[in-house]
């Protein structure tokens, strides 16, 4: 029985064959990786190549929206289990993690909060680079802001455009509306991604919002692995 273990891992982020280290050499992702060895049938040692599996998973998500729209409270809710009635604009960039355990997978999400509004052009690109979900979320009771959302998106199509869209309808519990349901999901399939409404107040529909990306994601980092196996 052999210990093997290659030198070249794929990067969790970008997809990209990455020298094994802390960080992806293409895109500054960090690589977490637990590593096992996979045993070659008795006899046959020479003829299998080894086979690292990577079992930890880093997904990033990136929340962009207009002002006051409700992204800090959607994202306290999840990480933290708080809410706060109070407004305290987010000035400058935040990262919140939450760790999630499906043993044996393991994954290390980073969720990344702007300030309200466009990021500055220069600012932008490490926010964006190697963001798995793009979450962009307007407030159903305020059209302008709903309006803005497709310039969000191309934001995030131009850093990454295999990155999944949620666009989300917060602010759910006002019970009025300028923007029908029907036309946020008509956006949302505009955009390829997908729509949901939400109430961080109430806490409807937030843990769905996350579990339904990150199940996406992991879905799809599987699937890769499998084909990276076959092959
Ligand atoms: N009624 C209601 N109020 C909400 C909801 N989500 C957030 N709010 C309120 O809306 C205000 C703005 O919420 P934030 O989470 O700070 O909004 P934001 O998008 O992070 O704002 P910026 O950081 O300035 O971009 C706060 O007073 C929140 O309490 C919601 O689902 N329902
Ligand atoms: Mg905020």
């Amino acid at each position: 029985m052999s210990l093997i273990s290659r030198e070249w891992v794929t990067c969790s982020s970008c997809g990209r064959r990455t020298l094994k280290s802390g960080y992806c050499m293409w895109c500054g992702n960090k690589l977490v990786e637990r590593e096992f060895t996979s045993v070659a049938p008795a006899g046959d040692q020479q003829a299998q190549p080894p086979k690292t599996i990577a079992f930890n998973y880093v997904f990033k998500v990136v929340f962009l929206g207009d002002i006051a729209v409700g992204k800090t409270s959607i994202i306290k809710r999840y990480a933290l289990g708080q809410f706060s009635p109070e407004y305290f604009p987010t000035f400058d960039l935040t990262t919140y993690s939450k760790t999630l355990e499906y043993p044996p997978i393991k994954i290390d999400l980073t969720i990344w909060d702007t300030a309200g509004g466009l990021p500055e052009e220069d600012k932008v690109g490490p926010v964006v680079t190697g963001v798995d979900v793009g979450v962009l979320v307007f407030e159903v009771s305020r059209r302008s802001s709903f309006n803005n959302i497709p310039i969000y998106h191309q934001i995030v199509e131009k850093f990454n455009p295999k990155a999944h869209i949620q666009v989300v309808g917060n602010k759910l519990d006002l019970g009025f509306r300028q923007v029908e349901r029907s036309e946020g999901e008509a956006l949302a399939a505009k955009l390829g991604g997908s729509y949901i409404e939400t109430s961080a107040t109430l806490g409807t529909n937030i843990d769905k919002l996350f579990n339904r990306n990150i199940m996406e994601c992991l879905k799809n980092r599987l699937d890769a692995l499998k084909k990276e196996l076959e092959g």
